[in-house]
Formats: C-alpha cells, structure tokens, sequence
C-alpha cells in the first residue's frame, strides 16, 4: 500500500522522499509509489494505473519505457556502466545538441540540471570578473546556493520564506527582480552597474507553473544584457525540446549567451549539459581557468538515452505538429470544463507543456501566480488522482503531455475533469 510503504520510507528519508516536490505536503494524501511505467501510464504498488501527466518532471517526452530509449540503454550498460573517460557517443550527443541549439558552440555534459545552472552561473562570473547575478522572482534553476533565493517548485508548494543554510553573503550577490518586467531590469542595470556577471532566465517559466513572457519581453533582455556586458542565460531545461526540435531560442530568435538543458536530453536518464559561445566556453577547464569536473559526467548509459531519445524524434517529421494539436486539444478541453462548472480559471500553455490557476486574472510572474487558489487546486488535483489521471502535486509546476498520449488519452482526461469540475461545484 503506498500509505505503509510511505511509513517505511519515513523512516530513512526526511519526508519519505528524495525530492522534496515528491511529497503530497500541499494536497494531502500519500505519495504513490510506483512500480513500474509503460507509455503515457504508470503503475502504483497498489496495481493502480493512472494516465501520467507528470512524466517524470519532463523528461519522458517519447513516453515511459520507450523501446528504442530501453533498447540503447540496455546494449550500451551491457559494454560497462562508467568509464571516467571520453567515449565517441558523448560527440555525436554533442552534434545533435548543437542542430537543435545552434546557440550551443561548445557545451560540457553534467548530471543535473542543478549542475548545469551553477555551473552557467560560475562561468558567468568567471568571463566577466563580477560578482552579481539576476533572477526572477519565482524562478527555480536547481538548488544551489546562489540560485535558490526566491526559488520556485518545491520552495514554493511549501511556502519556504528562505533557506537556511544560505550564507547571507551568497544570497546578497543574487539580484531578484519580477519577470515580465523590463523596467526593472533596466534599473538594476542602473544601480549596480557593471557589477552584474549575468541575468539567468527560465524564457518561459515552468517552476511557477507555466508562465510565457510577454512579447518583445525576451529581446529587451538580451539587448540590455548586450547593454551593460552582462551575459544572458536561458535555462530551458523545461522547456527544451519541449515545444519544437530546439528551444524558446529558436522559436524567438533571441540568443542567449549561454543554455542550460536538461530532462528530455537525457531521454530519462541523469544528463544535463550547458554550453554557448564558443569564445565564452574556453574559459571553462581544462581551456580556461573556471573549474567544473564530475566523475559520472557524460556517463555512456546516460548518454546512450539521450542520443536515442533525440534521434526519435527527429526521425519523426511531424513529431511536434500532432504533440502540439492533441496538447491544444488537452488545455482547451480541461478548461471549456472548469468554465461550464463555473470555476475561474486560467490556463498557461507553452507547447506540450501547461497549468491551469484558479485566479481570475492573467498569470504574468510570481505575484499573480500567487493569487490562485490553491486550497482549490488540492481538491482538483485529489478529485482527478481517484479518477485515475496523476498530476504534478502542486499549483506551481506545469502538465507534460508525451507523444504516448494518445487521443483517447485525451479524452478521457477531458472526461475526468469534467467530471471532478461538477463534484467540486456541488461542494463534495
Ligand atoms: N524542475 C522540477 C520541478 N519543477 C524538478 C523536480 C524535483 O525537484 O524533483
């Protein structure tokens, strides 16, 4: 049962988990604990199947156990799991990136996302000889030190008002301003200037649930990071090949001086990479002088997953098209239920991924996202688990749609919802 096998877990991990956004703290209940996955489903160790909508936090964009994923990481664990040196397959990994991110010159594999983001920020500081970084509000890029002041996903859900363990002089060289807003940037620039190394960016927001930046938003960025010698780094590790066969750079033209990405570039497995110009990336060692190393970077399995899960969908012509319609379909749907039954809400939708918020006015950054009821939410989410379909557990993270998920998927989902919208208007 996942409630006894949440006290057992209890017992060894804080919270029963090994992530914190793992844990049902802001919707009740107990976690599920799952046995196995297979397509757009996973399966609980109470033998429930559930139609997943969480897929792992992005990653499982072909689905779960996809056979050509679990075919290329089984042969290559068969050849031997670590090597701690260069293997062929980290190279071709390295092309295919670099088609789909023409922004990418050079990158360096890490294991995490985490890795990737303070490593970026590192490098950033390292090129430029400053000591001061830009966030948003809201914004999570992993949980290192510096970019974990006024963090979203999980230190939102649990209402974290700042972390312990955070030098105050760590956090004082993080800058924390509101997305969407380019006034304030401007004026920060101002007060601090030639003081800031760089402004880290999710281009669009995953971890205050989906949040899109207004038009010309992106652009005004990059042109006064360009302004004032500071770097831009977009953190698409959500949003990478999330929405097209590249990034929010592609689709907006707006080129940042350095990517980190994550989830679906490790097709599932721990791989994370960051990279940019190549002129900024010589700096890195063992080219340059800012240091960052790791044991089980590039890690041949990891790898293997990777390469098969980008070389699947680009074998797929119109892989993006269908994934992009049927998550249309999903969002419209799930919201035409929420109206008929009454309910005030808004709907965020960046390509296959999306949020709904229970507020009445437009989801711009961290402050409006706040405004969504999240005691309502929890009802949401716990009416749609009983009817089988496995959300994120909090208001501020988004729905990831997978090319598993067929149309019938969708419809029952569509079916569920509608469904739990008329429970939770009747008061039950
Ligand atoms: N980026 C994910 C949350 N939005 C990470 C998942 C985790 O923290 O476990």
């Amino acid at each position: 049962m996942n409630a006894e096998a949440l006290k057992a877990a209890e017992k060894v991990f804080p919270g029963g988990v090994n992530s914190p956004v793992r844990a049902f703290k802001s919707v009740g209940g107990s976690p599920l604990f799952i046995k196995r996955a297979s397509g757009s489903r996973i399966f609980d160790v109470e033998g429930r199947e559930y139609l997943d909508y969480v897929g792992s936090w992005g990653p499982m964009i072909l689905g779960h156990a996809d056979p050509d994923v679990i075919a290329a990481v089984t042969r290559t664990a068969a050849s031997g799991l670590s090597f701690g040196a260069p293997t062929e397959a980290e190279t071709e990994l390295a092309h295919l990136v670099r088609e789909a991110f023409p922004v990418i010159e050079k990158m360096r594999l890490v294991n995490s996302g985490t890795e990737a983001t303070m490593s970026a920020v590192r490098l950033a500081r390292g090129f430029t000889g400053r000591p001061l970084i830009v966030k948003f509000d809201g914004a999570y890029h992993g949980h290192a030190d510096s970019l974990l002041v006024s963090a979203g996903s999980g230190v939102a859900t649990l209402a974290i008002p700042g972390c312990p363990g955070i030098p105050e002089s760590i956090a004082a060289c993080t800058l924390v301003l509101p997305f969407n807003n380019i006034a304030a940037l401007q004026a920060c620039f101002e007060k601090h200037a030639g003081q800031i190394a760089g402004v880290i960016v999710e281009p669009v927001c995953g971890n205050i649930g989906v949040v899109n930046p207004a038009d010309g938003y992106l652009a005004a960025l990059r042109k006064l990071c360009s302004e004032h010698g500071a770097l831009l780094i977009f953190d698409e590790v959500m949003t990478g090949f999330r929405s097209c066969f590249g990034g929010v750079s592609n689709l907006t033209e707006v080129c940042p001086d350095l990517t980190c990405l994550g989830k679906i570039v490790g097709g599932g497995m721990p791989l994370a990479i960051y990279g940019g110009r190549a002129e900024i990336m010589a700096h890195i060692a063992p080219d340059g002088p800012v240091y960052q190393a790791g044991t089980l970077a590039g890690n041949p399995v990891a790898v293997a997953a990777g390469i098969a899960t980008l070389k699947k969908i680009k074998s797929q012509p119109h892989f993006y098209e269908h994934l992009l319609a049927r998550a249309g379909k999903l969002e419209a749907g799930i919201a035409a239920a929420a109206a008929t039954a009454g309910f005030k809400a808004v709907s965020n939708r960046f390509g296959s991924m999306f949020t709904m918020f229970f507020t009445d006015q437009p989801v711009v950054d961290y402050a409006t996202a706040k405004t969504s009821n999240t005691a309502l939410f929890a009802r949401w989410f716990r009416g749609m688990l009983a009817e089988g379909v496995y959300l994120a557990p909090s208001q501020f993270e988004a729905a990831f749609l997978s090319a598993a998920h067929s149309d019938a998927d969708i419809h029952h989902t569509i079916v569920a919802a509608t469904h739990v919208f008329k429970q939770l208007a009747a008061g039950k």
